[in-house]
């Protein structure tokens, strides 16, 4: 085996955010990007690994754009780096949850992601990469941040001098002295599916003429939806739409949510709506849940998974707990409070939810952003966000809509909503932030219209498991009555900063609960955007996106 040291210099900007490094597709493509940061990632995970001879890699992406050549360039690089075998989703491919299904499954030493999930892909889109660990979960803070560390100070990268492995042929190959294992992306994840709900009950309610629609919005779920909807679960050819994966995911934005997935929003609102509609995003790890001309907050969407949570199999015996990311609505809490289980409450990003789940304390994990999962995986699951709702609709028979009404008459409803301001100048979003940060010492004991102020301040997170410590993780004004404003920059975005603006009040009146959420938090949006003087500063009249 040839083995390459390339002389390299660091880039400097290889900080991983809420999810894994993510730039624009050109920046990727530059000379030694890539591989810099993959070289960082293996320098800084390998260490006291040398024990363990070859170790086991799991590679795939979402399918976007310079996916498949990065997958040649890590696999040169793995097999330089000592690891000892890799498996990798046939065609490249491997969704978020299914990879981390087959880390755990196949105790691999960890995995990378190529994905920007919901960021838009193509060309001039977006492209991403990410570390998982040997539990199948995002890699922690501390392991990000020594990927960042190394990357800063990185002299050269390993690669063999070898040439393309063939991706679209399942079975083995040997890349210098390492095993590349080509596996049928789809197989493990749908068998694990199948193994924790109740597909007979589902299938049953499928066959008795339950309508249902699944848009793939050409990312990477189409495959799995289509083995899993329409070939376990025997829903007719047509059910899953935006079925291909495309490079450029079709030219739409793979953002599960009623703005970009307007195809589905308009087919669930219309004429001969089906009973229940759902998306996925990107990379198969979001979910957004429908009914005929309903839709579920991703934050009530945890609650009623949570309060329904024996009916699927493979959660009968019950839940150890939940945990919700700051910015999620406390609906869970309420639904944890009855069962009598533990809620934590987390930073936003998938990766603090993993000690939670690894030492027992937590089945069910769920952010306001269209992520629901349990300990089944270490990453939150579209799909089985999906199948979970199938499952209770079968054991139901009630509508979409008519689950949640019952939902909030017994626990009352948390309304909800998000609003993104997306790509505003850096310090325009800095500014704002700093001046909400100085107002907050006079705003403790003060009425903003009809609400009063009970405290505000700037979210931070000791990790009940290592102890670790996680500051600056969003603004909160929360009220007396409970009602909660909270500030927040996005770690996720490639152009400019994001802002995002999540309002929260609780409504416990039966009679005044099923009102329009943007209606009901007038009052609320109207204090957020005095308080955070956010036209001004931004100059935006309206969001980019309500969720
Ligand atoms: C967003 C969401 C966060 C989610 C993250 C990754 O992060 O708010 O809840 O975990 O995306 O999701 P941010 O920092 O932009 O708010 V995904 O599907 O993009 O991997
Ligand atoms: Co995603």
């Amino acid at each position: 085996m040839n083995i390459r040291v390339v002389p390299t210099t660091p880039f400097g900007d290889q900080k991983p955010g809420t999810s894994g490094l993510r730039k624009k597709v050109a920046v990727f493509q530059a000379a030694g990007y890539l591989e810099n940061f993959v070289q960082a990632v293996f320098d800084t995970v390998l260490v006291g690994a040398s024990a363990q001879s070859g170790p086991t890699l799991v590679l795939g992406g979402d399918g976007r754009h310079y996916n498949r050549e990065a997958i040649q360039v890590i696999l040169r690089m793995a097999a330089a780096n000592g690891f000892g075998r890799v498996l990798v989703g046939q065609g490249g491919i491997l969704s978020t949850p299914a990879a981390s299904c087959v880390i755990r499954k196949y105790r691999a030493f960890g995995g990378l992601i190529l994905s920007a999930s919901h960021n838009p892909g193509g060309p001039d889109g977006d492209f991403g990469i990410k570390y998982n660990t040997g539990n199948g979960g995002p890699a922690p803070e501390k392991i990000t941040d020594a990927i960042f560390a190394r990357s800063r100070e990185l002299t050269a990268y390993r690669i063999v001098d070898a040439g393309d492995i063939d991706l679209d042929r399942p079975g083995l190959a040997t890349l210098g002295g390492m095993q590349v294992e080509v596996i049928d992306p789809v197989a493990d994840y749908a068998d694990l599916m199948e193994s924790l709900f109740d597909f007979a009950a589902i299938r049953e309610l499928v066959a008795g003429g339950f309508s249902l629609c699944f848009d793939a919005m050409h990312a990477v779920t189409g495959p799995y939806a289509k083995e899993i909807i329409e070939g376990r679960l025997g829903a007719p050819a047509g059910t899953v739409i935006n079925g291909v994966p495309l490079p450029n995911f079709g030219g739409g934005h793979p953002d599960p949510n009623m703005t970009y997935a307007h195809q589905l929003v308009e087919t669930m609102y219309g004429a001969d709506a089906p009973d229940f509609g759902a998306a996925s995003d990107g990379d198969g790890d979001r979910n957004m849940i429908l009914g005929r001309g309903f839709f579920v907050t991703p934050s009530d969407s945890l609650a009623v998974i949570a309060a329904n949570a024996a009916l699927a199999p493979g959660y009968a015996a019950g839940i150890a707990g939940i945990a919700r990311s700051m910015p999620t609505s406390a609906a869970a809490d309420r639904v944890a409070e009855k069962l009598g289980v533990p809620c934590y409450e987390t930073p936003t990003g998938w990766k603090f939810f993993g000690n939670l789940m690894d030492a027992g304390r937590v089945t069910l994990c769920g952010e306001e952003s269209f992520g629901t999962g349990s300990s089944h995986v270490r990453e939150k699951d579209g799909l089985w966000a999906v199948l979970f709702w199938l499952n209770i609709l079968a054991r139901q028979r009630r509508s979409v809509e008519d689950i949640l009404y019952r939902h909030w008459a017994e626990y009352g409803r948390n309304v909800y909503a998000r609003h993104d301001y997306e790509a505003l100048p850096t310090e325009a979003a800095n500014g704002l932030m700093e001046h909400l940060r100085s107002r907050f010492a006079e705003l403790p004991g003060r009425r903003l219209g009809r609400y009063m102020v009970k405290f505000c301040d700037d979210f931070s997170y000791v990790d009940p498991v290592d102890g670790s410590l996680s500051t600056g993780q969003g603004l909160r004004i929360v009220f007396e009555d409970g009602s909660r404003i909270v500030f927040r920059l996005s770690g996720t975005g490639t152009e400019g900063a994001t802002l995002r603006v999540y309002l929260e009040a609780f409504e416990a009146d039966p009679m005044r609960q099923r009102v329009d959420a943007q209606l009901a938090l007038e009052d609320l949006i109207a204090v957020a955007g005095e308080l955070s003087q956010l036209r001004q500063r931004t100059g935006r009249e309206r969001p980019t996106v309500i969720t």
